[in-house]
């Protein structure tokens, strides 16, 4: 298959889970729409179909709460293969949330403004796409507001998440320790339908115990009335999250392009990025003085409850090179670990975890496959801090992924085997990133 052709098999994906209104993650697992999902679509959809793009990213905001923050799943009421459903949720709880839409009461990381900018920069009517920028900025001012304050009323430019679903790597190890510390109280009866969607793969699906935390969290969530200030003092699960807040900060730096290009004020959004840069190494880089095992120039999260960092080696700790906010000595040793055996054994593409740490599971979602979109992003990582040869093996090593497996949700790293949903939209989009873009666009 040569590369004109990748790209029409990319787009019949994109053009099958296309419902109207929104792009479906994956027919075969996720019904309805996800935020970071559309973020990723939207990119893919610049170079072709610049208005699906939009009115996606517009039908998302429409379900927008009213203290910014944007959901993580907006419902269609007619499928009931998911759960949870939009009537577990229960967000009229919160004055905050929608009445014309079902959503769920969680967030994810924050593409948007980065969607918003490839699709005016892949746009060639400006006017159009500006006016565009124009009509969303609220929209992604008022998230990044959200994100900036009720995720973290420390102002650390870091961002606090309250669920390990909002971190979009949902069965990450990271998320283990905190998980076990939590004691389940009461759960109400509830049927997990991934067991059914996935036919069998039960390897690749979180175990019962860890999914009953999920589904406990969401029950504190409902208790607490998704009112986030009484969740950040008695929440037992609050991670400052390395990979998301690497996300808003390179969010931010493209919302302050788009204040600029549109003329709005952009003096609130530079003071967040400078927050960020001030804290980041300070929560997430332990001190090389201070653990001798883990001075080994990675980032990690950090546990707001235990007030320590979580010491689990996946791609998370590699994000930064995403951000652009680390040294380039530092991004030196962040892309020796892309590139060494413990990440990147074969097929030249990151896994989602060390493959020598015992948490290490080749075929479980989070726990070791590899991911297109975080392979997407150091693929930009590399390309910023100027190894365009370490780049151009991990973009070779998705595309030849795909073209043994075709547009799946995550592949197993010790064998390139093909796992989870078929025809994964973000996966095709981000191919045609991946194959189309000529610059990088920011
Ligand atoms: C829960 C849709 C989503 C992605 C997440 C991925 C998975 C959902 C699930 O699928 O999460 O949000 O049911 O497991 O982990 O990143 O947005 O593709």
């Amino acid at each position: 298959m040569d590369t004109t052709e990748l790209i029409e098999s990319a787009r019949k994906v994109l053009d099958g889970n296309w419902n109207g209104k929104y792009t479906i993650p994956s027919a075969t697992l996720y019904p309805h729409q996800w935020s970071w999902d559309s973020c990723f679509i939207a990119i893919g959809n610049s170079y072709f179909n610049s208005d699906r793009a939009m009115n996606e990213l517009e039908y998302l905001f429409d379900a927008q709460w009213k203290n910014g923050m944007i959901p993580h799943i907006v419902f269609n009421e007619k499928e009931k293969t998911y759960f949870p459903s939009a009537e577990f949720y229960e967000i009229t709880r919160s004055q905050n949330a929608p009445r014309h839409i079902g959503t769920s009461g969680m967030t994810q990381p924050p593409v948007h403004a980065i969607a918003c900018f490839y699709i005016y920069h892949n746009n060639n009517d400006k006017a159009r796409s500006k006016e565009f920028l124009t009509r969303v900025y609220p929209n992604l001012l008022n998230f990044h507001r959200y994100l900036m304050t009720e995720r973290d009323p420390e102002k650390s430019g870091l961002v606090t998440i309250f669920h390990p679903w909002e971190s979009g790597r949902d069965d990450s190890p990271v998320w283990d320790d905190a998980l076990s510390r939590i004691s389940i109280m009461e759960l109400p009866i509830f049927k997990r339908l991934d067991v059914i969607a996935v036919d069998g793969a039960i390897d690749t699906i979180p175990s019962d115990e860890e999914y009953d935390k999920f589904i406990y969290l969401i029950e504190l969530m409902k208790l607490y009335n998704y009112d986030e200030k009484i969740m950040y003092d008695k929440f037992p699960f609050k991670i400052k999250d390395v990979s998301f807040s690497s996300i808003l900060y390179v969010a931010n730096k493209v919302l302050l392009r788009i204040a600029n290009l549109i003329g709005e004020d952009s003096h609130q959004i530079s003071e967040w990025i400078s927050r960020t840069e001030q804290n980041f190494h300070k929560f997430f880089f332990p001190p090389s003085e201070s653990i001798s095992d883990v001075s080994d120039g990675l980032f990690y999260d950090y546990d707001l409850v235990i007030k320590d960092r979580i010491i689990k080696r996946t791609v998370s700790s590699l994000s930064p090179i995403y951000s652009g906010l680390i040294s380039n000595q530092e991004a030196e040793v962040v892309i020796k670990w892309i590139s060494n055996a413990d990440f990147c054994a074969e097929y030249d593409t990151v896994a989602s975890t060390d493959e020598n740490e015992s948490y290490f599971k080749p075929l479980t979602y989070w726990r070791g496959p590899i991911w297109i979109n975080t392979n997407w992003a150091l693929w930009l990582g590399l390309l910023r801090y100027g190894d365009n040869e370490r780049a151009e093996r991990i973009r070779k090593g998705v595309l030849k992924l795909v073209l043994n497996q075709g547009f799946r949700e995550y592949y197993d790293p010790t064998t390139g085997l093909g796992l989870g949903g078929k025809n994964f939209s973000w996966t095709a989009a981000l191919v045609i990133d991946m194959l189309m873009m000529k610059s990088v666009p920011f």
